[in-house]
């Protein structure tokens, strides 16, 4: 840590939220509430999601199948946290970003209108904090550097108008993904 991995940004009522970077596995993340990249028929599967169904356990796919009936690409859905209830996480917000399919295909619209609904669910459930997944950047193919823009320009924009969450975590899996969102913040740190 740097000291590029945490912002202050703007927030309702003239305070401020921030937005931080760490390295690791949100399954082990002490917040109020973590998003899921998760898929438009809330099926389950691999990467984060797969990560986040094992240590929640079956009461949140349990939840999901009998509250929702899927989720459009762009949109996200609210359950408990199962076992994750643990470490203090109360919400697990299923969010379904965009697969990459060139960039002509309203990818960049989708993927921050998943991230601007997380946030606003989890603000609308009462989280203070929330932790963050690079949606899309795995399985779905997104181009990392292109998600790390789009995820910070939409988290900082939507902390804008947020009434509590007032700190909002990006846990990076890999390496080659902190650092990518370690330079995507210090570019808008910057251009703010
Ligand atoms: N903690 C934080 N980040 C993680 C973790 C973890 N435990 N595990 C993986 N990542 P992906 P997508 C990173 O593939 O691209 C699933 O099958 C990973 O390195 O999990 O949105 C769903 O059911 C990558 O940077 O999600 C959907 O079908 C990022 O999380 C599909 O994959 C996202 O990778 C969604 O694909």
């Amino acid at each position: 840590m740097d000291g590029n991995d945490r912002i202050e940004v703007g927030a309702a009522g003239g305070g401020s939220a921030a937005i931080e970077l760490i390295a690791g596995d949100i399954t082990t993340v002490r917040v109020d509430a973590i998003v899921n990249a998760a898929n438009s028929a809330l099926a389950g599967g691999g990467g984060v999601d797969g990560a986040i169904h094992r240590a929640a356990g079956p009461d949140v796919m349990a939840e999901l199948r009998a509250r929702y009936r899927g989720c459009p690409t762009g949109g996200a859905v609210v359950t408990a946290s199962g076992r994750l209830a643990d470490h203090g996480v109360r919400w697990i917000v299923h969010a379904v970003g965009p697969i990459w399919r060139g960039g002509e295909a309203g990818e960049a619209e989708l993927l921050a209108s998943a991230y601007r609904t997380s946030l606003r669910l989890a603000d609308d459930a009462g989280a203070r904090s929330v932790a963050f997944p690079a949606i899309s950047a795995g399985i779905y193919g997104y181009p990392l550097d292109q998600t790390a823009a789009v995820a910070l320009r939409s988290v900082r924009d939507a902390l804008a108008t947020a009434r509590s969450v007032e700190r909002a975590v990006f846990v990076l899996f890999d390496d080659r993904a902190f650092r990518t969102f370690e330079r995507a913040l210090r570019a808008i740190a910057e251009s703010a």
